[in-house]
């Protein structure tokens, strides 16, 4: 552990993270549905261009971080995972239960400039206050000059905006940022997904060995979702898995010429995603994730996705760190 690493865990102080906990096994806020979705299980998709309509706390958390959660107190870090199909329109009542200013700043996504979330055009929301912020999606189709317009089906996320400074850079720090995914009709649904987010030289507000570990069964389909925030530049690497540097991650057929890659550079608010076969052609294992500039992983930016059998077991005995 080197001096830089120590000072990183004393900032994001050892505790058993519940939070990251949480945030390792994802509970989708799918539109149109008013109950939180089971952990790990993925539900239908959109309701084929309605509103749907979700509430959002901003709350604080445990050592100064804060997080966006589905109920009071129930923030987590990454914030709920948000899903739509193109088409779909979300309406998102923030309640901010902080005591600064903040705000809901989405990417990838159709807004108006009240749903920025931004000072500037005055849409953050007092604390105490609440406020809608409307956010839309197109499906792909040509514009009325013959051109193509691309759909909003991607790898999404959304921040706080305004903590700190008018850039959200405090509230983004402090853990008020979560994954957005937009699907294209069709798309394939995995059977469980994972967020990963490198917040400066943080996994998810963690550092080894407190960062989450992502668990599925052998041969189960599971989504990654990448998001970067911060200062650095970082490239996020999976150990026995390789996915498809495209929309989807995963290769849309023989023709399909995209580039297989297990490793990707990535810097502040990119975000992608891809799925894979739980130990497809590996096994099941303990499988590090991390990211792949060797300072960073070295001072705590690694996890593990930890692939059992169908029983629970793992060969080999649980992973050593
Ligand atoms: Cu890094």
């Amino acid at each position: 552990m080197t001096d830089s690493g120590v000072g990183a865990r004393r900032l994001f102080s050892r505790r058993s993270f519940a939070t990251g906990a949480a945030a390792a096994a994802v509970v989708p806020a799918v539109l149109g549905s008013t109950a939180a979705a089971p952990v790990n299980k993925p539900t239908p998709q959109g309701n084929g261009g309605k509103a749907g309509n979700m509430t959002l706390y901003m709350e604080k958390l445990p050592n100064g971080e804060m997080g966006y959660g589905l109920h009071p107190g129930e923030a987590t870090i990454p914030g709920p995972l948000i899903e739509l199909t193109e088409g779909d329109t979300m309406n998102i009542e923030v309640v901010n239960n902080l005591d600064v200013a903040a705000s809901l700043h989405v990417h990838g996504l159709d807004y108006d400039t009240a749903s920025d979330g931004t000072k500037m055009n005055s849409s953050v929301v007092q604390p105490g206050a609440r406020r809608t912020y409307v956010w839309r999606t197109h499906a792909p189709g040509r514009r009325h000059d013959g051109t193509w317009q691309a759909g909003s089906a991607g790898y999404w996320h959304y921040h706080d905006h305004n903590v700190g400074t008018e850039h959200g850079t405090e509230g983004i720090r402090r853990g008020l940022y979560g994954p957005v995914v937009v699907r294209r009709k069709g798309d394939v649904l995995p059977d469980k997904q994972f967020t990963v987010v490198f917040n400066n030289m943080t996994i998810n507000n963690t550092i080894a060995p407190d960062t989450p570990t992502f668990k599925a069964v052998r041969g189960e389909r599971v989504e990654f979702i990448m998001i970067t925030h911060g200062d650095f530049f970082h490239t996020f690497h999976v150990h026995g898995h390789r996915w498809v540097d495209n929309r989807t991650g995963i290769l849309q057929g023989p023709q399909d010429v995209s580039r297989v890659i297990d490793n990707k550079t990535t810097g502040p608010a990119d975000s992608f995603g891809f799925q894979v076969i739980a130990g497809e052609g590996v096994g099941a294992g303990a499988w590090m994730y991390h990211c792949h500039v060797q300072s960073h992983s070295d001072m705590g930016m690694s996890g593990i996705f930890l692939v059992t059998e169908a029983d629970g077991t793992v060969p080999g005995g649980p992973p050593s760190m």
